[in-house]
This record gives C-alpha cells, sequence and structure tokens, in this order.
C-alpha cells in the first residue's frame, strides 16, 4: 500500500519543512499523512533493465519461473525470461509442482526450508565506504545475527508466496470476473501457502495478509478494495488494474504490487511507471538522501509520454502517494519517499526495510478521496484494551488486537471471522482516534493511472530486492 503524502506529522523528522516544502503541502492538498499506495515495480517491461545487473552478479537465485501472461505487463523481453530461468533451475522442480490456483503450502515445496534469494544489488562505492563502522557492530552481535536470518527467512519466503500468489493472477484473470473473486483468490491463495488459516486468535499475527487486497480500475489510483454487501464490480478488457497485496509472516511485510491490462494501449503507461520504480529501486541504499530517490522517480516518470486512444499524455508522477519504509506489524515506518523533487535530506539507513513504489497518471496526479473505506488500521502502540461507551466497540477492538495488532485489515478480513455487526464499533474507534480508516484515491474521471512497487532490505553489504520475480 502507498502512505498517503505527509503534509504532516509523518514526515516527522526536522526535515519536514523541507519535504512539504517540496513537495507536500501544495501537493497534498489538504491531504494529511502518508497513506501508502502500495506500489509495486516494473520490471523490464518498457525497455528498463536495472535489474540485469543484479541478476547478473549475483548467482541470486531468480524466483522459479513466473511467466508473465497476457497482461501488458508481460510484455518483458522474451530473452531475459529465458536467461533468468536458467538461474532459477534449482527451484525448478518445486514450482512444478505448485496447483493452479496455488495451494500447495510454500514449505511443502521447499522443504529445506531455505527459500530463493531475492534480487542482489550493490550499493554504489560511496555508500559503502559510509558504511564500515556500523557494520563492525553488527558482525559482533551474535544474537542480532540469529535475529537477521529469521528476518531473512521470513521476508524470503513470504515474497516467494507473493510471487506464487500473483503468477495465479497475472495467468487466470479475465474480464468478466468480479472484483470480489480475484481478491479472494488471492487471499486464498496466500493463506495456503502459508498453511495458516488465520480463523483462530492470534493465526494471522503469525502469518497473513499485509493488508487488504487492493484491486485498483482506472482513474480509482490506489485503496480500492471490494467490500461485502456492495455491489460488485466485473472487470473489463478496457480496464487498467492496479493488483497490490501483501504477505506478512511475524510481522515483516512484503509489499509488493503490479499493474495488468489487456489492451496494448496502455503498455507504454505501464512502462513508464514500472521504470520509474526501478529507478528508486536503483538509487535507494544505505546513506542515500529520500530526495535523491524521489528526483530519480521523477525524472524517468516524466521521460514517458503516452498515446491512449489517440490522445498524447505526459505520465504525471502522482502527488497524493508516496513510498515508504516498513517495520514489523507496520506498513508505514514513517519514512515517505514522494514521487516528485523535493529537499528532504532524510537518510535511508542500514537495515531498514523500504517498500519503493511509484505512481504514474495521465490525470491531475492529485487525487481525492473516494468515497468508502479500502481499511483501518491500528496503531501497533495500542493499549490492551480499550473502554468504550459502545459495547460492541470494546468486543470489536479486542478482535482487532487479537487478530490484526497493528496490520491494516479490510471488512472481508473481520467477516471471515465471523464477526458480525461490527461497524457501529469500528466507526466508534474511528471517531475515537484508536483505529485510523483508509479511503480510495481517485484521479479525475476518464485518467488512467498505473503503479508497481517492491520491497527491498537495506541490508549490510547490498540491497535485496527481495519480492523481484521475473514477472516485474
Ligand atoms: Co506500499
Amino acid at each position: 500500500m502507498g502512505s498517503k503524502t505527509p503534509g504532516n506529522d509523518n514526515y516527522q523528522r526536522g526535515d519536514s519543512q523541507s519535504s512539504s516544502a517540496a513537495i507536500g503541502n501544495g501537493e497534498v492538498r489538504g491531504r494529511n499523512n502518508s497513506q501508502d499506495g502500495d506500489g509495486c515495480m516494473g520490471s523490464n517491461g518498457g525497455g528498463e533493465d536495472d535489474d540485469g545487473e543484479g541478476d547478473d552478479d549475483n548467482n541470486d537465485v531468480a524466483p522459479p519461473t513466473l511467466t508473465l501472461t497476457g497482461a501488458s505487463s508481460a510484455d518483458a523481453s522474451k530473452s531475459k525470461k529465458k536467461k533468468r530461468k536458467r538461474h532459477g533451475k534449482k527451484n525448478k522442480t518445486s514450482i512444478l509442482k505448485q496447483s493452479s490456483p496455488p495451494r500447495v503450502p510454500l514449505h511443502d515445496l521447499f522443504p529445506s526450508g531455505s527459500y530463493p534469494t531475492g534480487e542482489l544489488l550493490g550499493y554504489d562505492a560511496s555508500s559503502e565506504t559510509r558504511n564500515t563502522a556500523k557494520t563492525k557492530e553488527v558482525r559482533i552481535d551474535g544474537l542480532r545475527r540469529t535475529n537477521e536470518s529469521a528476518f531473512l527467512d521470513n521476508y524470503r519466503k513470504a515474497a516467494e508466496i507473493h510471487r506464487q500468489a500473483r503468477h495465479w493472477v497475472q495467468q487466470s484473470v479475465k474480464p468478466g470476473q468480479t472484483l470480489t473473486e480475484i481478491a479472494v483468490e488471492v487471499e486464498d491463495s496466500v493463506r495456503a501457502l502459508l498453511d495458516n488459516q488465520g480463523l483462530e486468535p492470534g493465526q494471522s499475527l503469525q502469518a497473513g495478509m499485509g493488508f487488504p487486497t487492493g484491486l485498483s480500475l482506472n482513474n480509482v489510483v490506489a485503496h480500492y478494495t471490494p467490500n461485502p454487501g456492495q455491489k460488485d464490480i466485473v472487470l473489463q478488457h478496457s480496464d487498467v488494474m492496479k493488483v497490490d497485496f501483501g504477505v506478512h509472516i511475524n510481522g515483516w511485510i512484503v509489499d509488493s504490487a503490479f499493474t495488468m491490462a489487456f489492451d496494448p494501449e496502455y503498455d507504454n503507461l505501464l512502462a513508464a511507471v514500472k521504470a520509474a520504480t526501478n529507478a528508486g529501486i536503483k538509487t535507494a541504499g544505505i546513506d542515500v538522501r529520500i530526495s535523491d530517490v524521489s528526483a530519480a522517480i521523477q525524472e524517468t516518470m516524466e521521460s514517458y509520454e503516452v498515446e491512449i486512444k489517440g490522445r498524447m499524455y505526459p505520465v504525471k508522477a502522482v502527488r497524493s502517494l508516496c513510498a515508504h519504509d516498513i517495520k514489523q506489524y507496520r506498513i508505514h515506518g514513517g519514512k515517505s519517499i514522494p514521487f516528485v523533487k523535493n529537499s528532504d535530506q532524510t537518510k535511508m539507513e542500514e537495515g531498514e526495510v523500504f517498500a519503493i513504489e511509484t505512481f504514474g497518471t495521465t490525470g491531475r496526479a492529485y487525487l481525492k478521496d473516494d468515497s468508502g473505506i479500502y481499511g483501518y488500521g491500528l496503531d501497533p502502540g495500542a493499549p490492551a484494551r480499550v473502554s468504550l461507551p459502545l459495547a460492541s466497540a470494546n468486543r470489536v477492538y479486542k478482535t482487532i488486537k487479537d487478530n490484526f495488532g497493528g496490520i491494516v485489515f479490510c471488512r472481508r478480513y473481520l467477516e471471515r471471522l465471523g464477526v458480525e455487526r461490527y461497524l457501529a464499533g469500528l466507526n466508534s474507534l474511528v471517531s475515537n482516534g484508536i483505529l485510523e480508516a483508509y479511503q480510495p484515491l481517485m484521479d479525475v474521471p476518464g485518467s488512467y493511472s498505473a503503479q508497481f512497487e517492491h520491497t527491498i532490505l537495506l541490508r549490510e553489504s547490498q540491497k535485496e530486492v527481495v519480492s523481484r520475480g521475473d514477472d516485474y
């Protein structure tokens, strides 16, 4: 999920003035904090290739064999695909055993417990040197090392589940399906691969969906998910769909998204956003300033012009959403990376996790809240119990604590737990400031938007694009 552009607190750190000056205020137009828009990263599409380098120098295993489908995001070059497949050989057998839709738990496919490494990229020379001092400290600390290895295992497993679940989406989703069918299938797949249905209290805290599955069409840029009881939307051949979902294990969330379209008319829009996200990934690193990542993103995004239905549009970088860091059980860790120039001197730091996402649009790029609710999120530091006058608020609060903690959830996630008559309770928690509600975000009608997003780990000597796949 993308974070809403901070006008305020999320941007904290002294730099806020600068960042908001550059990007912030004006553009945000009244929106407050950063909401993430989970973005995804685009891969090699559109002739963009940053990832190529990483692969080559690191023997890193490309995730098994997803072939991207008919979706236009699949356009990536065939030759590259082949090359990667070879790298991924050792996992090949495992993927062959995965069912469609995916239902074979990941631990059965990888009995050794060792999951594919993401794409490893080096830092540029200057940042590596800067790093040395900190690095030593880390080496001494054995406990931290053990934690680091559990952290990596959790992240790599969650990323592989993301790849396998999205592979199904790319292969199987077709116009005529409803958004509810698609969302439920994504979620059923993720839970099956985790081998955790999350129906008992506490289970979803161990592993589950990282946030509500986002399926945002056309001018709805981010944060739309189907809700129970609402009129369902049927996917059309002419739609551009952002598919944004997360997988978490022990609170470590893989946040990754892509865009699919059935009409090749949108290919260049998708390519622009993929390229922008890849530019952000390439620039990101330990000690790198947020302003530098933003500038790289904007420059790439705005170098594209696209023709849709006979009209030319510049691709605009969306102003109201940001990429963001991720903390345990917390999708928006507090750092935000706008997609346009700013003077935020905040640096990325070793050990941090970032969701590098970008959104491009043919519309105005300043988004408005759409009606309805996407999801709700508790502050992870929220107290164990609350006592409000409304009994149902206290009840639903306990359910949230027991099942989601700080993980953003949606009404469908509550209903599958058998919770009923929760709306008044949720509203009360929101109005008391205990729960934050996220709304869908839209650009002007008739516009089209795309998103790509990857989760990256800023490890000691390399950055790991943990959610990278053959698809994007
Ligand atoms: Co995100």
